[in-house]
């Protein structure tokens, strides 16, 4: 949709939360009317927006749709919707907020996707650019809506991208992409794998034989994607290093670019754990591939400290160290998780709200790296049914009681680990809502 088809348009917004408020703001600014509608009853519009848009609260939309120019879904209404489908049968265009600020915005973007860890390596790349004197807007996934971006005195965008934004994009086309890993997660959403890896390889669909695609070579779904593209593929992994790229050995991170090698000594970084070193292998390139120099970005390596609630020490009581892993949601940042931590030693909090995964593929890991599993909420049958042949489970109903058990179970040298393999809303609004109980709980004990 161009600037002059905005004008007079009649746009359907569908969701009234961060994504839903930027578009409605975004296309009243450009004189088009903007009807809002959110599925929950209690819902409220932004009082900014209050008086200017046609709001809805209560309603999925689908009554809406007819004789609009554009529907723009939020992130969290799936492609089932019955609104989205009607837009489909009347064919009215329905984009998503990505694709809009991406239209908009005329600065190169380094969009960032995988199942596990988007946010870290965005906000180090986002990091590693101010640095180097760039003005980067930091966001997307990460809580801040791209079209935030538009009009502001930025000269690049680091855009945390999820398969939930990649359902409804057509030419979102990043100059720097990159794809981290693909472990099982929104099956709930996107059905299989075989969906879900086909979203996220929309990150580089548009790239074109100029644009660079960062990719991790050791996972063999992320590895079969990258076939496709047309971008110039630069890999990191473990394994050995074929052309640009970036290799990950026990004591260092060595980056091969334009055939100069340089490295990073992981004694000298302040980020910790195998999942992190990816993170940081998957930074060394995105901003390699935007001109940055390598020692500015071992600068910012050297002092970046990571994400609240991705694998934060909160404190330490009577020997036993509390880890908040509260965004880890799924199976796959638990494996990356308890793989960095010492074998036996862990009492491990699991549980929420399942996704649709199975919890089988991380038994043998639990097994090896736990000595118990305090499993909690609507998911503590599935866990316990996937992992208590292996080790001992113990389940609760609500988070603290479950936090009582853990503790309980806890000795001297121990890591206590909330990492819960699934989303919180069955108890909290949010991850993060969910590591500050678990943050206070523990520090709770310390008083
Ligand atoms: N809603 C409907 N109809 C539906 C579903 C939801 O009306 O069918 C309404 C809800 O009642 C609610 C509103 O939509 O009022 C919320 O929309 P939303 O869930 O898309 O949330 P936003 O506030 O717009 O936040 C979204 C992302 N949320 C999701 O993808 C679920 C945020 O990612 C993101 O930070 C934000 O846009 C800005 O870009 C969060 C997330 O959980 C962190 N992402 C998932 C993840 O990381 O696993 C993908």
């Amino acid at each position: 949709m161009t600037e002059t088809a905005a004008q007079g348009a009649q746009v359907l917004v569908i969701g009234s939360g961060r994504t839903g408020t930027s578009v409605a703001r975004h296309f009243l600014d450009q004189g088009s009317s903007v009807v809002l509608c959110d599925l929950a009853p209690g819902a409220v519009c932004e009082a900014s927006l209050a008086l200017q848009v046609e709001f809805h609260p209560g309603v999925d939309g689908v009554d809406l749709v007819e004789g609009k120019s554009l529907v723009v879904p939020s992130p969290g209404v799936p492609a089932t919707a019955p609104s989205l489908v009607r837009a489909r049968s009347l064919g009215i265009p329905v984009l998503s907020e990505i694709e809009l600020a991406a239209a908009r915005l005329n600065v190169p973007m380094l969009a960032i996707t995988g199942t596990n860890g988007k946010s870290t390596t965005t906000e180090l790349v986002g990091a590693i650019l101010r640095a180097a004197d760039r003005r980067p807007f930091v966001g997307g996934n990460l809580g801040t809506p791209l079209l935030m971006a538009v009009g502001e005195d930025v000269d690049c965008v680091v855009a945390e991208i999820s398969s939930f934004q990649l359902e409804w994009v057509q030419d979102f086309h990043p100059q720097v992409a990159a794809i981290l890993n693909l472990t099982k997660d929104h099956l709930d959403r996107h059905g299989d794998m075989a969906a879900y890896g086909d979203l996220k390889a929309r990150i580089f669909a548009r790239q074109t034989e100029a644009d660079f695609l960062v990719v991790n070579r050791d996972d063999n779904d992320v590895s079969r994607l990258a076939m496709q593209a047309k971008a110039i593929l630069c890999t990191f992994g473990r394994s050995a290093l074929v052309g640009d790229g970036a290799q990950i050995f026990e004591d260092r991170i060595e980056v091969v670019w334009d055939s100069e090698t340089y490295t990073v000594a992981l004694a000298d970084v302040a980020l910790q754990g195998i999942h992190n070193e990816e993170n940081m292998a998957a930074a060394l390139l995105l901003t390699r591939a935007v001109g940055v120099p390598h020692a500015i970005a071992l600068s910012v390596l050297k002092e970046f400290v990571g994400l609240p609630h991705r694998m934060e020490w909160v404190c330490e009581v009577s020997g036993v160290n509390f880890v908040d892993d509260s965004k880890g949601t799924n199976v796959g940042a638990l494996c990356k998780s308890l793989a960095g931590l010492p074998a036996g030693r862990v009492v491990l909090l699991a549980g929420g709200r399942g996704k649709g995964a199975s919890f089988a593929p991380a038994r043998d890991l639990v097994a090896q790296q736990a000595r118990a599993v305090v499993a909690y909420g609507e998911a503590a049958d599935a866990i316990d049914e996937a992992w208590s042949s292996a080790v001992s489970v113990d389940k609760q109903s609500n988070f603290e009681d479950a936090f009582g058990a853990a503790w309980a179970l806890a000795c001297d040298g121990d890591t206590l680990l909330l990492s819960p393999a699934c989303a919180s809303q069955d108890q909290f609004a949010n991850y993060h809502e969910r590591g500050e109980a678990f943050a206070a709980l523990a520090r709770g004990l310390a008083m």
